[in-house]
């Protein structure tokens, strides 16, 4: 047991920087683990997340790969129940509290409670909001839900409330994978004021400038994968300081 949530909320009330590198293993082999891992080990990520919206079939073997490669907690963030491994550390256990489609709000949780109650992962309640970010995204069609749009922003900070009130421990203000559009730093600055839980955002977050925008908007934790799977010196980007090479 990584005790992963207690850490989520030491390095949020200390202010350290969190960021999770999103493995979807629709996108990666099996054989592309080790290098890509021997990557990211250099970077200041402190988490990876594995995932997808449309993965299809058994996933322990990605995660007993990724987990001979790296010492980082692995966070499950499923897009259905097949994804669940008992392989990793823990999980996001998602409701789709931005949508009012019945099955991601409480069906495909109660679905998961068999695979659940036999395993050891830590289970993170996490109240996952779809913000509407210029393009249709996986996450959209899969669940069959509408995103919030940006200019609601009461909305957006009312469904934020809402998920720590139903004893939610994170929330995850998501524009999607690939998203056009980040989640906005107004959007994350005025949910993160209303908030007392850690705030994770995610969702076409490509630049360190983004990055650093997110983080310092108020989001406790970043996720970032396609920028990872699209530029592969995009890490280069987000080095811990002691690998960076000196500009002397
Ligand atoms: C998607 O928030 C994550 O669920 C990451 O999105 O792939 O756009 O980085 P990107």
């Amino acid at each position: 047991m990584k005790d992963l949530y207690q850490n989520i909320i030491i390095n949020t009330e200390i202010g350290k920087t969190q960021l999770a590198v999103l493995i979807d293993p629709d996108k990666m082999a099996i054989e592309d683990i080790s290098p890509f891992l021997n990557k990211i080990n250099k970077t200041i990520a402190t988490h990876i997340f594995v995932g997808g919206s449309e993965v299809d079939g058994q996933i322990d073997d990605l995660i007993l790969e990724i987990k001979a490669h790296t010492n980082l907690p692995i966070v499950l963030f499923p897009g259905d129940v097949n994804q669940i491994s008992h392989r990793a550390d823990g999980i996001l256990f998602l409701s789709l509290i931005s949508g009012r489609n019945p099955d991601y709000l409480i069906g495909k949780q109660i679905e998961a409670v068999k695979k659940l109650k036999n395993s050891n992962l830590e289970i993170i309640p996490t109240g996952y909001i779809l913000i509407e970010n210029g393009k249709v995204t996986s996450v959209e069609k899969v669940s069959v839900t509408k995103p919030i749009s940006v200019t609601e922003l009461d909305l957006i900070k009312d469904t934020a409330k809402a998920g720590e009130y139903l004893g939610m421990k994170l929330i995850y203000l998501e524009a999607g994978s690939g998203a056009i559009k980040p989640v906005t730093n107004e959007i994350i600055a005025k949910v993160k004021k209303t908030l007392n839980i850690p705030l994770v955002v995610g969702g076409g977050i490509t630049s360190k400038k983004s990055f650093e925008e997110a983080i310092n908007a108020g989001a406790d934790l970043v996720v970032i994968g396609t920028a990872f799977e699209n530029d592969p010196l995009f890490f280069e980007h987000l080095l811990k300081p002691h690998f960076k090479v000196s500009s002397k």
